[in-house]
């Protein structure tokens, strides 16, 4: 689903010219749960923060390819109150993951800077942007959870309070990612202005949400993977957007830690 329209109810549907982004989501479905899925994505586009839609672009297509299994990347949440703490936290793990300075410069960057419908992906060493299409990035596309994995990820997060499709989403998003040996690290912070947690996700230590990593009603946020140096643009984008890939299984979920925790156990 793809919802574009008015910035915040104010503007006109075609700001300076081009769409507004709106509203995004997809996932993988049984038949017999397309009409409900459609229902709450329709729900979705319809009340979302970002502001008024005026166009919805549904689009269901039958996937042929058996879905490649994974399971989802463990998740915690750090301590951290601002949005420079944020940072620095991400940059402690993105370093830690050897993820060069310029590279993380080059991401912030861009993630500061807005726009961006999907991701930027940047080498770990070099900082060099690889995607062509610098507005849209790459979407990555075909994900999704098992009916049993939906039910067990839904009641871990819900003893945190965190059971949001927010977070189901892009802890699914973040797990397909890093199911791919040739990306190292994904930095993300929403571009939602209501929604202020980011993360760093690798295979290292896990998904890890960073509270406070931006200022309330910012519309800066995207996101940026980090892939090693000889990457070819074409396979990993046609890894993303297109290879079939489902969660069925649930690695932990903690709640409240601190970084010194991350570091100290990993992949927990
Ligand atoms: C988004 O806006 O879709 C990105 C959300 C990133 C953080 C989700 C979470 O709270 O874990």
């Amino acid at each position: 689903m793809r919802a574009s329209g008015t910035r915040g109810g104010m503007r006109p549907a075609r700001y300076n010219g081009k769409e507004v982004h709106i509203s995004g989501a997809e996932g993988l479905y049984e038949a017999s749960d397309i009409q409900k899925a459609v229902k709450q994505y329709v729900e979705r586009a319809l009340s979302h923060p970002r502001g008024k839609v005026d166009r919805i672009l549904l689009t269901i297509e039958d996937i042929m390819q058996d879905p490649r299994e994974i399971s989802s990347l463990p998740l915690a949440t750090v301590k951290s109150r601002t949005p420079s703490e944020g940072e620095t936290i991400a940059k402690l793990l993105l370093g830690s993951l050897c993820v060069s300075e310029k590279a993380m410069k080059n991401a912030f960057s861009l993630i500061r800077k807005g726009g961006m419908t999907g991701a930027a992906v940047v080498t770990e060493l070099r900082g060099v942007r690889l995607d062509r299409n610098r507005q849209r990035g790459i979407r990555v596309s075909r994900l999704g959870l098992s009916r049993p994995a939906l039910k067990s990820l839904s009641s871990r997060l819900s003893r945190l309070g965190i059971n949001t499709d927010t977070v189901r989403e892009a802890l699914t998003l973040a797990s397909k990612v890093l199911s791919s040996r040739r990306i190292v690290a994904e930095l993300c912070i929403s571009d939602d202005p209501d929604y202020t947690t980011g993360y760093i996700a690798s295979r290292e230590f896990g998904y890890v949400r960073i509270p406070n990593i931006k200022s309330r009603r910012s519309r800066e946020g995207g996101r940026t993977f980090f892939v090693r140096e000889g990457t070819h643009i074409k396979e990993i984008g046609n890894y993303l957007e297109r290879v079939p890939v489902v969660i069925r299984e649930i690695a932990p979920c903690r709640g409240m830690v601190t970084i010194d925790e991350i570091f100290d156990s990993p992949d927990q």
